[in-house]
């Protein structure tokens, strides 16, 4: 007995060690991904805002990096997410627009998501928010990497509280894969998503885990909890935010106090710009042009920080273009895992993240494509769009939760699709720009067309742009890509 005991005891002591040394694994950093709905480029402290308190958001800039130049692939949820995800920009992978409840259409089953690389390397998964990848069974976190996820599978006005259409069914919460509620208390969202992400922490102190938070907010509808409301100088949306800044506040706070502040990236962005037609409810985009739902770069270029202590330099702001196609495969690289055998369009920006001296994005352009449309490329400084449609707010934009134009609207249904069905459910106005060169180095705003003046830059995106639409397609060229995947579909 005696001598069971001892080995009992000393395997205990070799469980300790080793729980000891998974937790300062540096090969396997925890990785942390804070991902806002619809939050703008500047309505967070560290990227100007004045009248929005955001000091846990600009600590994190202050000890680690900030991002001024970061993109995400399209200026909307689901395409926005099937890139950060999967490392593709989304048209290759089939996925475009916002999916409701009426899609049928989801992540494929034969792509690899960032948690199921993840996961290879026995990291411990969860998502706690806004899935928006398809909500069908087939089309579950829990079946694409993901251990736990509570949250809504689609967005927050896809349910009863839609300003415009009156007949979209109950918002469901779920968890896992069950409805555990319908219709919850949006109020309580980002406290509810932050304690989960809390005991999440607490259970997996002594393994790696990857804590995926795409936050509901500041998405509309929009609702603060009772003790944030009324607290900030921009009315219900600068409560929202400052909320949310509590969150990742709250979070950092766990990481420390669990001692794992020393091997954990923290990421924290958006996943697309303002959402500009629901004005007092909407973020703010400046100096860029327009914001969500356009590949202006008030749609497109979102505010990100990035923290790792020892690794991610502190005090720093980069500039140079980072993706978020680039995330899924930097974090392989980082741990160690094999990249997808299929074709990704990030690349490794490892580099650019821990501030290697001249260190430079290895795109040779960024795409912007919306839904199918390639509407504009970035070299360097240069961004070319291409003669294409977009969405404007024409006139006042909407109060109190209501879109621009609300008194002339009539109610829609949400499945009329295209810019056409967009506009009309939103707000939003049709407008054209053709063909015109900017240089971001002075022209953030992208409003002085310098195509003539530039001819040979204009030229070489051209042909840059010939070369990706031969590979992911171009439906403003009736181009048809033979680099693109399907969507998982449902019948
Ligand atoms: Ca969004």
């Amino acid at each position: 007995m005696i001598t069971l005991s001892r080995h009992l005891g000393f395997a205990a002591a070799v469980l300790l060690h080793m729980s000891v040394a998974f937790a300062a694994d540096a090969s396997r950093p925890n990785i942390v991904l804070i991902f806002a709905d619809d939050l703008g480029y500047s309505d967070v402290g560290c990227f100007g805002a004045k009248d929005i308190r955001t000091p846990n958001i600009d600590r994190l800039a202050k000890e680690g990096t900030r991002f001024t130049s970061f993109y995400v692939s399209q200026p909307v949820c689901t395409a926005s997410r099937a890139s950060l995800m999967t490392g593709c920009y989304a048209n290759r992978i089939g996925l475009a627009g916002a999916l409701n409840h009426t899609s049928k259409a989801g992540i494929h089953a034969d792509e690899v998501l960032l948690p199921e690389l993840l996961q290879q390397r026995g990291y411990a998964t969860a998502i706690f928010g806004k899935w928006h990848l398809g909500h069908r069974p087939e089309f579950s976190p829990l079946r694409h990497g993901f251990q736990e996820f509570r949250g809504i599978p689609y967005s927050n006005d896809n349910g009863p509280l839609h300003p415009v259409v009156k007949t979209i069914p109950s918002l469901p919460w779920i968890d896992g894969e069950k409805t555990a509620e319908v219709d919850p208390d949006q109020s309580q969202f980002t406290q509810r998503l932050t304690e989960r992400a809390i005991q999440f922490l607490e259970r997996h102190r002594d393994q790696p885990f990857f804590l995926y938070l795409p936050h509901i907010m500041p998405h509309v509808p929009i609702f603060a909890s009772q003790k944030f409301k009324g607290r900030s100088g921009r009315g219900l949306y600068g409560d929202v935010v400052e909320e949310l800044d509590w969150s990742v506040g709250t979070i950092i706070g766990a990481l420390k106090r669990l001692g794992l502040e020393e091997n954990t990236l923290v990421i924290f962005t958006s996943d697309n710009g303002p959402f500009l037609s629901y004005g007092e409810h909407a973020g703010t985009a400046s100096p860029f042009r327009e914001g969500k739902l356009t590949t202006f770069e008030g749609g497109v270029r979102t505010p990100c920080v990035m923290w790792c202590p020892k690794k991610i330099p502190a005090g720093r702001t980069c500039d140079e273009p980072v993706a978020t196609i680039d995330l899924l495969p930097t974090i392989a690289k980082l741990v160690d895992a094999p990249l997808p055998k299929h074709r990704i369009d990030g690349l490794d920006v490892w580099p650019i993240l821990s501030g290697q001296p001249n260190a430079h994005t290895p795109h040779q352009s960024l795409l912007f494509f919306s839904g199918d449309e390639l509407q504009a490329i970035r070299s360097g400084n240069w961004k070319l769009h291409f003669a294409h449609d977009y969405l404007t707010v024409a006139g006042p934009p909407g109060r109190a939760g209501k879109p621009a134009n609300f008194e002339n609207m009539k109610p829609k249904s949400i499945e009329e699709s295209g810019i056409r069905g967009i506009a009309s459910r939103h707000g939003y106005e049709v407008r054209r720009i053709e063909q015109s060169l900017f240089n971001l180095k002075d022209d953030l705003s992208e409003s002085r067309n310098v195509a003539d003046n530039n001819l040979d830059v204009v030229r070489r995106l051209e042909s840059l742009a010939e070369q990706a639409r031969a590979d992911l397609g171009d439906s403003l060229m009736k181009r048809r890509g033979s680099g693109v995947r399907a969507a998982g579909q449902v019948e």
